[in-house]
């Protein structure tokens, strides 16, 4: 691992002694403050009012149980959490994951990268994430109900359209949404559009916000490539995940002109070299709920691996769209040693690393998550636009602000990773530029 600015060193100890076993934290805190060395030079104010020690403390930690029902009458605890991490630039803001893995440390990385991705889309938005251990693999509808009510329960009293903002991560989309809207109206007797996003088009929802993150990163790595003089035209691409980001980034990438030939879940990957196809990945698990596995049931010339890893497979580009960590230092030298030209990350920090440091050092075009995926908290902002102006804009226009927006962030980082002569580097771009908004915000609100 590269060594830490000596300026910078100390505050990492700080968050290590602070924080213990929060391991994915550690990793998302000291790939952001690795970049920031040469802003407190430029920058002194930020050093004098301890604003990087700030920023790496959430405001408010909420933890509560969660008590529900199965189908049987059985009890079960899941814990929640809302990590309410920095609102300098505008109400909490980001995901709800509801997934097994999930504790303390995880909704941590999540909520800390927030603040830095909402900076870069310009809109007024802070940092936030939450969610829970439960599992919804294998519940019924009337469980995720159960569920997601006594979740709402206790979150309620922590969220406002002013205050703090929720949406859908990994497990939680439209009908989650949809439970905990319902709950929150039901407890406060308030029909409070803002309070969610991601909400259902009858009830207060945007267009485009379900293709929102694909979409975005999509255009991301459209700019990345345009800046390279080079184009999605005809090339191989492979996509991780078969879930809300990895369907529409399938999409989009399809619309430009490029062709997914990958895709999976947890359990392996699929292989189809004429080309995913999309309308039969939707249905299977937008629809259907099933597993990526039973798409060969329908198309006899595409392989299924099981347990595969996804990377060893040629592509051009690689849009990572599924967890954390999922592509490591080997997987980036596969990757590369194959012909990859770019990676844009749909997913939170899918890359470790170790395999950043690969990607950095092959001069790829590496589109980092906290840039390339902020398309869907941006869509988010747009829906909470709509939401507060009681108006509801169609396809075509939302989607041509989500462009701009990814236009914008793209010139964002380019710039900022030259200014700090870095060119090409988006990591260094994305981190700093990010960074600055935010403590310029701080600095000004005083020590509070
Ligand atoms: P979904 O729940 O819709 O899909 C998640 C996909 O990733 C599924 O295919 C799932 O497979 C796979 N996956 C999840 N966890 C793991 C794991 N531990 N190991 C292997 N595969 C896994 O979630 P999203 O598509 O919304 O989220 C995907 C990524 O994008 C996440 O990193 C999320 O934080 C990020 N993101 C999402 C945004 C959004 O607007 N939804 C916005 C920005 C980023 P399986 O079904 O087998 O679990
Ligand atoms: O990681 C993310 O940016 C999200 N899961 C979307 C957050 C949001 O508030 O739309």
């Amino acid at each position: 691992m590269t060594k830490l600015d000596e300026k910078v060193e100390p505050m990492f100890q700080e968050v290590l002694k602070r924080n213990p076993g929060e391991t994915e934290f550690h990793q998302a805190v000291r790939e952001v403050i690795e970049s920031l060395g040469p802003v407190l030079v430029k920058h002194p104010e930020f050093g004098h009012h301890k604003i990087i020690e700030r920023i790496c403390e959430p405001e408010r930690q909420i933890i509560f149980r969660v008590p529900w029902q199965d189908d049987k009458g059985e009890v079960h605890i899941n814990r929640g959490f809302r990590v309410e991490f920095n609102s300098a630039l505008g109400p909490y803001k980001g995901g709800l994951r509801f997934h097994p893995s999930v504790y303390l440390g995880i909704v941590k990385f999540l909520g800390f990268e927030q603040i830095f991705k909402n900076a870069l889309t310009g809109m007024p938005i802070g940092g936030g994430k939450g969610g829970s251990d439960f599992d919804p693999k294998g519940k019924s509808d009337d469980e995720v109900m159960r569920f997601c009510q006594s979740f709402m329960t206790e979150l309620y009293r922590h969220l406002g359209e002013y205050t703090d903002v929720p949406a859908g991560d990994i497990g939680v989309g439209g009908r989650e949404i949809g439970y905990m809207f319902g709950q929150y109206k039901r407890i406060t007797n308030r029909y409070e559009s803002g309070v969610l996003t991601g909400k259902g088009l009858d009830w207060g929802g945007s267009l485009v916000r379900p293709e929102a993150t694909g979409y975005g990163a999509t255009f991301f790595v459209n700019e990345m490539l345009k800046a390279r003089k080079d184009s999605f035209d005809g090339k191989i691409c492979s996509v991780s995940g078969s879930g809300n980001v990895a369907i529409y980034t399938i999409e989009k990438i399809t619309e430009l002109g490029g062709k997914v030939v990958s895709c999976s879940d947890s359990n392996g990957y699929i292989y189809h070299e004429a080309g995913i196809d999309l309308d039969l990945v939707k249905q299977l698990k937008e629809v259907e709920r099933r597993r990526i596995k039973d798409y060969t049931n329908y198309h006899k010339d595409a392989k299924y691996v099981a347990g595969g890893n996804i990377w060893q497979i040629p592509c051009q580009v690689a849009m990572p769209s599924a967890t954390q960590n999922e592509i490591n230092g080997k997987d980036a030298a596969l990757l590369v040693k194959n012909g990859c030209i770019a990676v844009g990350e749909g997913a939170n920090m899918p890359t470790t690393p170790e395999g950043v440091k690969v990607f950095l050092d092959a001069k790829i075009a590496y589109g980092p998550g906290k840039a390339a995926n902020a398309g869907g908290v941006a869509t988010s902002a747009l829906e909470m636009q709509q939401n507060a102006s009681r108006d509801a804009w169609s396809f075509e226009f939302t989607e041509k602000k989500l462009e701009d927006i990814m236009v914008n962030i793209h010139r964002l980082c380019y710039e900022t990773a030259e200014e700090y002569g870095e060119p090409g580097n988006y990591v260094v771009g994305a981190n700093i530029a990010g960074f600055i908004k935010v403590a310029k915000a701080m600095v000004a609100m005083g020590l509070i």
